[in-house]
């Protein structure tokens, strides 16, 4: 199985993501764990990301896209794997159409995570991590409005979305996951 967690910043796609590689033994691939541990090393892209990130803005599609590309060339996602935060704009979900086109390894389906965006602050003024203060919360709020909210309707043309209602005990929530994931065997 093959698939992509998308919601806004702060809707649980970390959180529900390690319950979903733990019960179904995916490959978790997260940007933004790639681009914290870049940060973390003091790499070069992680210095130029760092600046990005604090400011509530996204990594270039063409840096991101490059450190989707090295992961999924790599032999442990052969048994299936889950992207988490990725892709964010249309160009990185058509990029990785083509990537996956290439890579004979089709998506199963996309997991969209619906929650309101004053429950997302409430969560991310609580979570207190560098990039989470009220103003760098908006602004990622209203670029995610701007560049990742088509891809709801990109992914729902192909036939691909899933909505959960992503509000509530985890251990509901990650029901209402699995309702969908199993169900995607059945398409
Ligand atoms: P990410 O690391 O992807 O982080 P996120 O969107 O903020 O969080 P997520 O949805 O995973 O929420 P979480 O489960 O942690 O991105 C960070 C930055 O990296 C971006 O702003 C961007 O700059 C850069 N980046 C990453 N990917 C990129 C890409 N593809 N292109 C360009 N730039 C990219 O949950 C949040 C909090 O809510 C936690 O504290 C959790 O405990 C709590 N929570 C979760 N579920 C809950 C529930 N049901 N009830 C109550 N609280 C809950």
């Amino acid at each position: 199985m093959n698939i992509v967690l998308l919601g806004a910043p702060g809707s649980g796609k970390g959180t529900q993501g390690e319950k979903i590689v733990a019960n179904y033994g995916l490959c978790h691939i997260s940007t933004g764990d790639v681009l914290r541990g870049e940060v973390a090393a003091g790499t070069p892209l992680g210095l130029e990301a760092k600046k990005i990130m604090d400011a509530g803005d996204l990594v270039s599609d063409e840096i991101v896209l490059g450190m989707v590309r090295d992961r999924l060339g790599k032999p442990d996602v052969h048994a299936g794997f889950m992207l988490d935060g990725f892709p964010r704009t249309l160009a990185q979900a058509e990029g990785l159409d083509e990537l996956l086109d290439s890579l004979g390894k089709p998506l199963s389906g996309v997991l969209f995570f619906d929650v309101d965006y004053e429950e997302i602050m409430t969560r991310l003024l609580a979570r207190k991590r560098a990039d989470d203060n009220e103003e760098t919360i908006r602004k990622r709020l209203g670029v995610y409005e701007a560049q990742t909210a088509p891809l709801i309707a990109h992914y729902r043309a192909q036939g691909k979305l899933r909505q959960v209602e992503g509000v509530g005990d985890l251990d509901e929530i990650f029901d209402r996951i699995t309702a969908e994931l199993d169900g995607l065997g059945k398409l």
